[in-house]
């Protein structure tokens, strides 16, 4: 559904159901990240953008203590008691929202009760970081309902630790593009200082383009953590032998390999990942800002080997995607984005291409897998705002 649509939709949906007028309006985006996957939670650098994919959430306070929150596309609806104890719930949706609520509690924010509609046309479990686009739009504008002058750095960070206290120990790259992002720019983001910069997304005669497997392999969440583990694990014993080392960003392939009979090889295998994706990082920052296209893609497509063969966060699904197009000269990059198991694969095609390849790969797919493959072409947008009624 189009943008404009879903706000109207949303907005009708709130009158009717409280007889009311909106109070605040919220958009938030769902972000894609070029490069950089698996690295925010290590401490080195992404490349994401916030895109034209949202979530659009209608406020207005109701003189209670009741949060009222209303799923327009599931046909579902919630409640938070502002006077009771916040805890996870079985309906996985609803913690998101109460993880916010419960963080804003303990941090000494004091909340009155509203009433709350969304609606998304952000595809969920597509890897395109619906749930750091409901944390954050939803604190958004709960800060902006009550005033509470909470800074956008601080609602992207609120945002993570709403995500932990769901259960994924995710990093800070989703939210942070999510609130930070910026029309036609990619955002480099510095995870370990949250410094970042603004470069042009302007990939010459390429576009960008997604490809949905459809799929989503249930260890998403169990794996995700334990890589994240297995990092730590890694980076203690790379610690423990090299002082000056504090952060992958520090350690050299040459100190690492001197390590590998000290490690456990899958360690060593996702510590093995993590150092050259920082590197690919800069570099495919680099080739963004000169125009080098092709040289961008071959990043891409040593990212996906390593995601595949050292990180092992892809699947047959995934690996059959990117494999079928890097036949096709036309596609010069192509890798699975976000967590993995799942998900999209980010796809540079040459413009002009993109229907043939669309209508192949869409066949081979079904053939392959007997699944319908999805495709989005996305726009880099702004990251979240609130809009005008
Ligand atoms: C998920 C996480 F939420 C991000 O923090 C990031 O680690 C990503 O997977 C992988 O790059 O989207």
């Amino acid at each position: 559904m189009q943008t404009t649509d879903l706000i109207t939709k949303t907005k009708n949906h709130f009158e009717n159901t409280f007889n009311s007028k909106v109070e605040k309006m919220v958009l938030s985006p769902g972000r894609i990240n070029i490069l950089g996957e698996h690295i925010d939670y290590n401490d080195g650098f992404v490349l994401p953008a916030a895109i034209d994919k949202i979530i659009c959430f209608a406020f207005e306070k109701n003189n209670s203590q009741k949060c009222k929150i209303i799923a327009l596309d599931l046909d579902e609806e919630f409640e938070i008691d502002l006077t009771q104890e916040v805890q996870l719930e079985a309906t996985v949706w609803t913690n998101y929202f109460r993880g916010i609520i419960q963080l804003l509690k303990s941090n000494g924010f004091v909340l009155e009760g509203f009433n709350c509609v969304f609606s998304s046309n952000i595809p969920v479990g597509s890897g395109l970081s619906s749930s750091a686009a409901l944390e954050c739009g939803f604190l958004f504008g709960i800060n902006e309902l009550f005033g509470l002058n909470i800074k956008p750095l601080d609602i992207a960070l609120m945002g993570q630790k709403a995500e932990h206290w769901v259960g994924i120990h995710c990093g800070i790259m989703d939210q942070f593009a999510s609130v930070m992002g910026r029309k036609d720019k990619v955002i480099k983001l510095d995870c370990t200082t949250l410094e970042y910069t603004y470069h042009d997304a302007d990939f010459k005669d390429y576009v960008l383009v997604l490809f949905d497997s459809n799929v989503k392999h249930a260890l998403m969440t169990s794996a995700y953590n334990q890589r994240r583990q297995e990092c730590e694990e890694g980076l203690a014993i790379i610690k423990n032998h090299f002082a000056a080392v504090h952060t992958f960003r520090d350690c050299t392939l040459e100190q690492l390999l001197s390590l590998k009979t000290k490690m456990p090889e899958p360690v060593y295998k996702r510590c093995f990942f993590v150092i050259k994706e920082i590197d690919r990082v800069n570099k495919a920052c680099e080739a963004l800002d000169t125009g080098a296209i092709t040289t961008l893609g071959e990043l891409l497509f040593a990212t996906h080997e390593g995601l595949s063969k050292e990180y092992e966060v892809s699947c047959d699904e995934l690996d059959f995607l990117v494999a079928t197009v890097k036949k096709n000269p036309a596609v010069v990059g192509a890798r699975v984005m976000g967590g993995g198991f799942g998900g999209c694969t980010l796809n540079l095609i040459k413009k002009g291409s993109q229907d043939k390849i669309k209508e192949e790969l869409s066949k081979a797919y079904l053939d392959q897998f007997g699944i319908e493959l999805k495709i989005y072409d996305v726009k880099i947008g702004n990251g979240t705002s609130l809009h005008e009624l």
